[in-house]
């Protein structure tokens, strides 16, 4: 079959909590391509200009106001869609940040994913559900040969992660106890040129192309030493939308490459070719950090998934999106460029 003919029905409907982030947005333009009729939710904040930011230039998706912690809204929604498919990439994500408002964090990022199921099995069961799962759940627990895989104990070090361990597990439940078409991706840390600029990884690459365009001297960071697996987002909703269409199950999503924050920066130095002064700023650092991420997904590479992105690539994309932002090149520069 030609890869411009849609192999999904036209009639199969998805419904994404969170289509406004950024794997949202992805996997909207994902499923836009298979075919699928795509409706998200959006919320509600105080700069409308940002809130659909990264939906801009995506046509064809149609979007709703609802909150995981408004049960009414989510009723509303699966009610006026009956969706065949639902992803929930709705969350307060952000992991130091759980820690200033846990409540708020457990609310959205556990009782939030009770709220749809709640909503999901008596409205429309027949659906598959897909829940954002994550690598932050392990906490410090690595297996012996150094990996994260899905049998890897969970002993999460965040507010963040002890949310997150929730909504699985309460996923797991449902699955079990009412045999909904429910899948969890436990998927490590997915960065792109869509990422916000909190992220370490945006973080550092926007002050980086700031730093060589003479925009500022230095950049503040929190713990440098700590392990990350990055792959790409528009590689990971890939994963999400694979993992729907298996028995229900749970799925590790990662590249099993790891790079400590210090190597990420001297790979965007040495792109560059620019020295960045790092000050570090104890208010960026976590009451208990993660240290160390390297996930294991022989699973989900059974199915024939596997990353289209290195972590090189990953990098030198963020850098001409920053580039092109603060309009040093145009967009039809190839990354190689970027220096
Ligand atoms: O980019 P980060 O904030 O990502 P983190 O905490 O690993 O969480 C991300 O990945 C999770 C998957 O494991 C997701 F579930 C979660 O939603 C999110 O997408 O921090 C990465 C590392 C941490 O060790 C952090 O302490 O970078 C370190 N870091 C050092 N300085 C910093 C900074 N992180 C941020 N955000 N800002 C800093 O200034």
């Amino acid at each position: 079959m030609s890869k411009s003919v849609p192999y999904f029905s036209p009639s199969c409907k998805a419904l994404i909590f969170g289509i406004a982030g950024q794997d949202g947005s992805y996997l909207a333009e994902y499923l836009l391509s298979k075919g699928y009729e795509v409706h998200g939710t959006i919320r509600r904040n105080s700069t409308p200009e940002h809130q659909e930011s990264r939906l801009h230039g995506i046509e064809g998706i149609t979007t709703y106001y609802a909150d995981l912690t408004d049960t009414a809204s989510i009723s509303d929604v699966l009610t006026k869609v009956m969706p065949d498919e639902i992803y929930n990439l709705a969350a307060q994500s952000h992991v130091r940040i759980s820690f200033d408002i846990p409540q708020f964090t457990a609310q959205t990022n556990a009782l939030g994913v009770l709220n749809i199921l709640e909503a999901y099995r008596r409205i429309c069961p027949d659906a598959k559900f897909y829940q954002a799962s994550s690598s932050e759940m392990f906490g410090n627990s690595i297996d012996d040969d150094g990996y994260q895989r899905e049998t890897t104990p969970m002993k999460p070090v965040s507010p963040y992660g002890c949310a997150k361990v929730y909504g699985y597990n309460i996923c797991c439940n449902y699955r079990q106890s009412y045999g909904l078409k429910i899948s969890n991706g436990i998927l490590f840390n997915h960065e792109s040129p869509r990422r916000g600029s909190n992220f370490v990884t945006n973080k550092i690459i926007k002050a980086a192309v700031r730093i060589k365009l003479g925009l500022q001297k230095e950049v503040e960071l929190g713990n440098i030493f700590t392990y990350r697996d990055w792959g790409h987002s528009k590689d990971y909703v890939r994963a999400m939308h694979l993992i729907l269409q298996q028995e229900p199950g749970d799925y590790v999503v990662s590249t099993g490459e790891s790079h400590s924050v210090y190597e990420l920066i001297r790979c965007v130095e040495e792109t560059l070719y620019i020295e960045i002064p790092v000050v570090v700023n104890e208010k960026f650092k976590r009451p208990h950090e993660l240290q160390y991420l390297k996930g294991d997904s022989s699973r989900i590479r059974a199915l024939g998934w596997k990353p289209e992105y290195t972590f090189k690539m990953l990098v030198d994309q963020m850098i001409h999106s920053w580039m092109v932002h603060y309009g040093a090149i145009d967009d039809k520069t190839p990354y190689l460029q970027t220096r």
